[in-house]
Order: structure tokens, then sequence, then C-alpha cells
């Protein structure tokens, strides 16, 4: 419901394949949060759900690349992810996860319902299959080039260069990603979700806000590349959806539907439901209903997101969500676009970006001026750009030269003239301000002025003005910069004491109400300066709405004869040193990813770890090669005679093509001297000499350095 006293805010599952970056942050996490702190603070019902998504092909794509299982990978990440997002104060109610038992159970249910009440329809196709890894190839298992923008390694399911959703079959040239190999085709069936039925209601709730005639959301307030992407899909036509894949990791589609062995719920079917899982969890953990947010009229849903989850947000999930029935829709999804770095696309790949976990250890106790930064040149509505110079220049002159050079100014001159005390001011008494025309503004105007700009600001986070909103924040302080300026209490102490108590009463009201204003975006900012103020912590309970209350009614918001406690700066410069290091060290990452993945893409992943009793096991010796010879009516093999020192030994090796054996006698190599021995061609081979391999399958030998080769132990 529109205005709902309840609200259920979502940021985007993040696939647990890969550590987030600043993009993901400013995308779907940092504005949800300023969004929930402010409503927190207007005394709203708020409940922040997230979680790792941990199905999909992205996850069992790293766990192959990095030769690990599934669970690995996700434990890994998801304790990453925990870690990056406290330390940046998000505050999620509850950060769950797509692997807990309650999520499965959730998503089937989905699943079996929709099954039951004959939504979905099955159907049997012919889909790309990896005949040599016996798999077949969904979304992110097949690359190829993009028919829409050429880029060649898009993916099964969506071009990362274009944003595009594609399907497998669209793809040129398509490619495994598992083996390289060409995929054949081959036939399989999935259950469908048929998307064109839906096209007609949800058309009329996108456009209009409306459903079954109800008024459900105000349009207006959508974003305009919202409902732009999601028209242009509605003008081409919906077309059925799989919501099942042939994969052996994610949700089982409930066993005791028929055809369900083997099959998963598509990543796209489970993740989305994990915002209820994870709502079910909470409530439990709480003594909360979940379906007070889900299935009521009186709560509102948010989802925040990328631009590239758009269509799942705004057409999928609604309509598996309506198909189910019983539960609201989104209220609105004000995806973002995307964040560049120093003038080009952050890419994982690259190495280009700056990792949230890498920016806390290096810049602790620096995260709301990440946060500041990251808001104030949010891509709200087009892609906007991160650079190391900007981040700077946003603390020097907006948080240090503005926001807390007024706070320090007011505080440390309320220490300086009234001993820390709010002075008593005769209300009657006018003061002059910047922006009065007269010579004496009246007061009250003044005060009004804050009041004006907490309605602004409230109204811009409303809106998900997320910039917008800061700047209103900012005016506050550059305003009182200008009020302090303007009047010189320094020099007016000493000419008219009782005015310039006037003065500093307001300005201590302006500060008063920064430190409420500050939380949502700059929470322990926010949370030092109360403690400067001698001011209860926010806790988030409708603080915001009692001092708007308080203001209508004319009320100061801290009254005289409160005694402030002692003040510090809140924030500090930042070098240019500290700068340039950072802009050297992206480069020299990205230069280094690219040099690695020149000399490491052919090259095997390494295995999976041993201990040391593994290693200790293999008894490894130098020796040198005494005589070497053809085995008889082969390409590959080579007998070789070597001395270990203490005996001499035969070894049979498939090193024929690459050496010739006069060459051999002399050469220095390392056996494994306790391999098991095994005939090969009739000859017994006692050991196994070790080789490297190059990317090009060229052999060498791994060899002892002179005078070595006697038979020592190599450990
Ligand atoms: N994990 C996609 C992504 O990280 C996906 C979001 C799920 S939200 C339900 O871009
Ligand atoms: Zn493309």
């Amino acid at each position: 419901m529109y205005n709902a006293q309840r609200i259920l805010v979502t940021s985007a599952l993040p696939y647990a394949n890969g550590p987030l970056h600043i993009g993901h942050l400013t995308g779907a996490y940092l504005p949800a949060d300023i969004y929930v702190r402010f409503q927190r603070l207007m005394g709203k019902d708020v409940v922040y759900v997230c979680g790792s998504d941990e199905h999909g092909a992205a996850i069992t794509i790293r766990a192959r690349q990095e030769g690990v299982s599934p669970q690995e990978i996700i434990d890994k990440y998801h304790v990453l992810f925990e870690e990056a997002f406290r330390g940046m104060n998000i505050s999620f109610d509850i950060y769950h996860r797509t692997s807990a038992k309650i999520h499965h159970e959730t998503s089937q249910e989905f699943f079996r319902h929709l099954e039951a009440q004959g939504e979905f329809e099955k159907q049997t196709s012919e889909q790309y299959y990896d005949p040599e890894a016996e798999q077949f190839l969904a979304d992110r298992y097949i690359t190829g080039t993009c028919p829409k923008c050429s880029y060649d390694k898009a993916y099964g399911d969506q071009c990362e260069n274009c944003g595009s959703s594609l399907s497998p079959n669209e793809l040129i040239d398509p490619k495994s990603t598992i083996t390289d190999a060409k995929p054949i085709l081959k036939e399989t069936f999935h259950w469908y979700l048929p998307l064109q039925k839906y096209e007609a209601w949800l058309r009329e709730w996108i456009e209009q806000g409306k459903l079954d005639g109800k008024e459900l959301h105000d349009a207006s307030l959508w974003k305009n590349h919202v409902l732009g992407q999601c028209k242009s899909w509605l003008d081409n036509g919906l077309l059925p959806r799989a919501m099942t894949r042939d994969l052996d990791w994610g949700v089982d589609v409930p066993q005791e539907i028929e055809g369900s062995d083997g099959k998963k719920l598509y990543v796209w079917m489970d993740a989305p439901i994990g915002y209820i899982s994870a709502t079910k969890e909470w409530a439990k953990q709480n003594d909360k209903d979940w379906k007070d947010y889900w299935q009521s009229e009186d709560s509102s849903l948010i989802h925040f997101i990328g631009k590239d989850n758009i269509v799942f947000h705004c057409l999928i999930f609604p309509a598996i969500l309506k198909a189910h029935g019983g539960y609201v829709l989104p209220q609105n999804v004000p995806a973002n676009q995307f964040l560049n770095l120093e003038g080009e696309k952050l890419s994982t790949s690259r190495n280009w970006a700056i990792w949230v976990n890498d920016y806390l250890k290096e810049w602790e106790g620096k995260e709301d001026e990440l946060r500041f930064y990251l808001a104030k040149n949010m891509p709200e509505q087009k892609d906007s750009d991160f650079s190391w110079k900007g981040f700077q220049e946003a603390n020097n002159n907006e948080l240090v030269n503005n926001l807390a050079n007024f706070i320090n100014r007011v505080l440390v001159l309320t220490h300086k003239y009234y001993d820390g005390v709010v002075p008593e001011i005769d209300e009657d008494l006018d003061i002059a301000g910047p922006r009065s025309e007269d010579e004496f503004a009246f007061h009250d105007s003044e005060y009004l002025f804050l009041f004006d700009q907490l309605h602004d600001y409230s109204q811009k986070i409303r809106r998900f003005q997320f910039r917008d909103g800061l700047k209103s924040l900012l005016e506050i302080s550059s305003y009182g910069n200008q009020l302090l300026q303007f009047n010189a209490p320094w020099k007016l102490v000493k000419e008219d004491p009782e005015r310039t108590k006037v003065v500093m009463h307001l300005a201590i009201q302006y500060v008063t109400l920064l430190s409420v204003l500050m939380e949502p975006y700059l929470p322990q900012a926010s949370a030092r300066l109360r403690s400067m103020l001698a001011l209860e912590p926010l806790k988030g309970q409708g603080e915001l709405l009692e001092i708007g209350n308080q203001m209508a009614e004319g009320e100061h918001i801290l009254p005289s004869g409160h005694q402030i406690s002692a003040s510090e700066h809140l924030f500090s410069r930042i070098d240019d040193k500290l700068i340039e290091a950072e802009v050297e060290e992206l480069k020299a990452k990205a230069n280094m990813q690219e040099a690695s993945s020149q000399v490491d893409s052919s090259l095997p992943p390494i295995k999976s770890e041993i201990v040391f009793d593994d290693f200790s096991k293999i008894d490894l010796r130098t020796a040198t090669i005494l005589e070497a010879e053809k085995v008889p009516k082969t390409d590959k093999l080579l007998k070789l005679s070597v001395d270990m020192g203490s005996e001499q030994r035969t070894i049979v090796s498939g090193i024929a093509e690459h050496f010739d054996p006069a060459d051999l006698p002399g050469q220095a190599v390392v056996v494994v001297a306790n391999l098991a021995p095994r005939k090969m061609r009739g000859v017994e081979s006692q050991g196994m000499i070790l080789m490297a391999e190059n990317e090009a399958g060229k052999l060498a030998f791994v060899s002892p350095s002179e005078g070595f080769a006697k038979g020592f132990v190599v450990r």
C-alpha cells in the first residue's frame, strides 16, 4: 500500500562467487540503507532483508575454476560479504543465505503451489549440451558473441557489455565455458512460466500502478530507466520462461513432482524467494509474523537493485508472486545504473575495482567518508564515476570544510562563551541573516529555513533521490557557516552579547538537526556528534518524526540550559599522497591481472588443498640419467636407466617425442622413488621422472643444480 506503515526493504542478494566492489555497494546496498535508516527515524515499521545468493551457474563455475566444491565457494564469500556489509554499516535486520533449509523449503513450496495450480507449462526443447562435460549448458555455462552488440564474451542469459537479456540460442559462435567445446543440441524438458499470459496486468500495474482497478503504487515515482526497460520488454512481447534447469547444484524440484529427477529450480526463480525466506527467518528469531510484511495490504515492498536485475524484479518475480496469490507486489524498484571507476567500466576480470573488504582494511575508520562520496555520486539516473581525486575532494571540501567545520565552530564557541551550556535567549531579539534583504531578518525565519530543509530532505529520500537528500543536508551546514560568517559572533560577543546568544542558539539548533539528518548517510559521524551534544544515541525509533513535530510547534530541538560534552573534529583532511598511492595501486593491480591473464589462460587450476602428511608420503630423489633408448614399437616411450646414488633403476618415461635419447645421458633429474612399479610394454618401470610442461605442451626436466644429482632427498 502507498504510504504504508510497514515497509519491507530488500537489496539484491549478491552471488556468492566473488567479492563485492564499490559498484555493488552504491548500486543496491547503500541506497537501501539510507532509505531504511531514514524510515526508521520516521517511526516506520521497517524490515530490511538480504542474503547471499548461493545457487546458479555463477557459483558452480567459480568452484570448478578454483578446483573446490561449490559449498567451499559459498562459505568463503558469504563470510566476506557479512564482513563487508558490517564494516560499511549496512543495517540489515537479517543477512541470510539461500543454502539455508528454510529457503529450500520456501522455494519448493512456491514451486509446488504453482505446479498444483497449473501455472506452469511443461515443454520439451533442444538445448545446448556439452558432450565432453556431459552437461546441459544454461545461462553462464555458455558464452558467445552477443547478437546485439557483438561483444564476444556474452553469457547465455545476459550480455554484460550492453545489458541485454539473452537466451543461449541467440549467441553467435556458442562455446561451453566448462570445456571450450562447441556445444551440440540435445532434447530436454522444463517447467515454463507463461509470462505472455500476464502481460496485460503487468503492463497496467507497471505503467499505471493499478491492479484490478485498485491503486497500488505511484507510478510517477518509478525511475524512467526502470519503466523504460519494462516497457521495452512488454512491447517486444513476453515469452514463456523456463523455471527449471538441468544442474546438480541448487534447489531441487520437489521430489513428488513427476520428472523432477536431476532438475533444479532456475536460480532466478529461487533467489527472489530468498527475500521471503529471509523474512521468515527474521520473524522466527524476533517473534514476528512474516505475513504482516508479505501478505498484508498495509505493507510496502521496495526492491533495491542494480539495473541488470530490472526485468527479474519488475516482471518475472511479480508474475511469480501474483501467480502464487496472496502476496504484495513491489511498491517501487529504484534500480541504480552503474558506477565507473576512474573513467572506465568496473571489471572483476580486469581487476579494475575497489573491493569493499580491501577498502575496509586500508581505510579503517573512514567508512562514512566512502558512504558520503558514493551517495553524493550515486548512479541514480545515469552511470556515474568514482575517482580517487573526487573522493579526496568530497572529503576535504564538503565533509571537512563545510560540515565538520561548521559543527566544530559551533561547539567550540559554545564551550568558549557559555561553558558548553545552550544559552537562554530573548525570543524577541532579531538577528541578521545572509539571506535577508533587510538588515535584520526575523530570527524565526532562520529557524523556519531549518524546517524547510528537513521537509525537503525527507521528500527527496522518500522519492529515492539520495543525492539530493544529501544536498539538502549540506545546505544546512553551508548556510550555517554563512550565518556565522555574517554575524561574526567572535566580534559580536563583545559588542552585543545578547544578540550573540541568539546567533549561537540558532546555530546549535542547526547542529542538533544535523546530528539526526546525518544518521542515514553518515551513521558513525552522527553517533559521535550525538555524544558530543550529550544526546541519546539514535535508535531509529521515530526520532526525526518527533523533531519534525517539535519544530512544527515552534519548539526548539535543543533547549536552553542543555549541557553539551567535549567536542572534536568529525572529519579530517585526506592527503594527496594517500590518493596518489591508491591510483598507483589500482593501476598496478590491473596491470598484474593483465600480465597474469596472458600467461594463465591455458594453465590448469591449482588442485585442491592437501595436508603436509599427504605430501610427505611422496619420496622424491635426485638422480642422473645413465642411458636412454626407445622402447621398440612405441612412439612415446623411452627406457631410461638412472643412477640414484645407492642404486640404479629402470624407468619408462613418455618423453620420446620431446628428446633425442642420445642427448640424455648425464641429465640431472628428480625421481618419484617410492611409486609402485608398473609394467609398460613389457618393461617394468621403477619410478617416475618429474617434468614441467608449458602452455604449448613442451616438456623440460626439473633438475637439481650441479653436483646435486646423486640420490639426495628432495623436500
Ligand atoms: N544474485 C544477481 C546479481 O548479483 C543476483 C541477484 C539476485 S536478487 C534476488 O547480479
Ligand atoms: Zn551485448
